[in-house]
């Protein structure tokens, strides 16, 4: 179905809000994985829901549950099916996955319409981002080039920022460990070394990391060590949207459409800083050309070569991490705006 939580999948939260119990096999069911989405608040508050994780701590912590269960979620599983008759679930099975695929469909069919992203009332930066840049991919139009050049079998990873979490309903995966978040840590720079990291246990794997131009700022000096020998080849893609596009997005939201201290510097290019360390850097603006750069990066890199792909975007952003968490600010110190310089 695809997850959850921030920007997850449409499909998962409508089926989830009609579950009568939720059986939560080895997750912490944090609060970012389980905030509503696209106003809907889809958690089944009156659903028995079974916990169950490795860590203790973190059972009942989020959501609260009906029972918790402390254990390797694979053991678990097969300690409750084998306790389960074989005929349990039949009934009412194949409406539940007629309800399920059409639901999916649907959300399948609304993702591949999707182009832009709403501003909120009294905002304009993202119509003033489509005028300013009309031939520009907006990160949706982006995610759907990457869907199509993403080899089936791919580790990614992705970063934290606002065209990482977009593209979060995007990707599938037919298996586990596909998918490398940075979690509720959180931290700025992770995309880069985590990929690297995938790639040197599973060296037979295509492996792909995201991450916005900001935060592939803080962990770019990995650049100049692995382009040695005895490091694997990755592929890593950039979203060039020249600002700290998350931070940027809470304070036009929060602040009458204002801004401040979010701007890059336009002039760098993180595809020819990595020619200079000796790899191959590509700078594409269409969709086409994404998807070719992501394929042919792919097969590279078990031919020893290493891509970074910087995708060049229009500005817009899309939703704040946590509009359930945050509110508009409120006068406490009374400032005067005598006090501050016109910049
Ligand atoms: C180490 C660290 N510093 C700061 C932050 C706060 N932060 C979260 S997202 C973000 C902006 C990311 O910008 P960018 O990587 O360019 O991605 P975009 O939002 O533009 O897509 C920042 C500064 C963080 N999460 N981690
Ligand atoms: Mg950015």
């Amino acid at each position: 179905m695809g997850p959850l939580g921030y920007n997850g999948s449409k499909a998962a939260m409508e089926i989830i809000s009609k579950a009568d119990v939720v059986l939560a096999l080895g997750t912490r069911l944090n609060p970012f994985s389980t905030l509503p989405g696209y106003g809907i608040d889809y958690w089944p508050k009156e659903a028995k829901i079974i916990q169950v994780d490795f860590n203790s701590d973190r059972i009942g912590l989020a959501k609260k549950i009906s029972i918790g269960i402390c254990g390797d979620a694979k053991l678990v599983a097969q300690q409750i099916l084998s306790q389960l008759s074989s005929t349990a679930g039949d009934s009412g099975r194949e409406d539940r996955k007629a309800l399920i695929h059409q639901t999916k469909s649907a959300w399948l069919q609304t993702l591949t319409s999707l182009d832009h992203e709403e501003d909120d009332e009294g905002t304009t930066w993202n119509k003033d981002s489509r005028e300013r840049d009309p031939d520009r991919m907006s990160p949706r139009m982006a995610w759907r080039a990457i869907q199509v050049g993403l080899p089936e079998d791919a580790i990614i990873s992705s970063d934290i920022g606002n065209n990482c979490a977009i593209g979060n309903a995007y990707p599938t995966f037919e298996q586990g460990r596909k998918y490398l978040a940075p979690g509720l840590f959180g931290p700025c720079g992770y995309g880069f070394p985590s990929v690297l990291g995938a790639k040197i246990g599973c060296p037979n794997t295509p492996v792909v990391g995201f991450s916005g131009d900001g935060a592939f700022g803080i962990s770019m000096s990995e650049m100049t060590s692995c382009s040695r020998e005895e490091w694997p080849n990755i592929t890593m893609v950039i979203f060039r949207n020249y600002q700290w596009g998350a931070e940027k997005r809470n304070t036009t939201l929060w602040y009458d459409n204002n801004f401040i201290g979010t701007e890059l510097d336009p002039k760098l290019s993180y595809a020819k800083i990595a020619e200079a360390c000796g790899f191959k850097g590509v700078k594409v603006t269409t969709q086409s050309e994404l998807t070719e750069a992501l394929k042919a990066s792919c097969v590279d890199q078990m031919n020893g070569i290493t891509t970074f792909i910087e995708v060049i975007l229009n500005q817009e952003l899309g939703e704040p991490f946590r509009r359930d968490a945050m509110k508009a600010p409120v006068e406490v110190a009374g400032i005067n705006s005598k006090d501050t310089v016109v910049q």
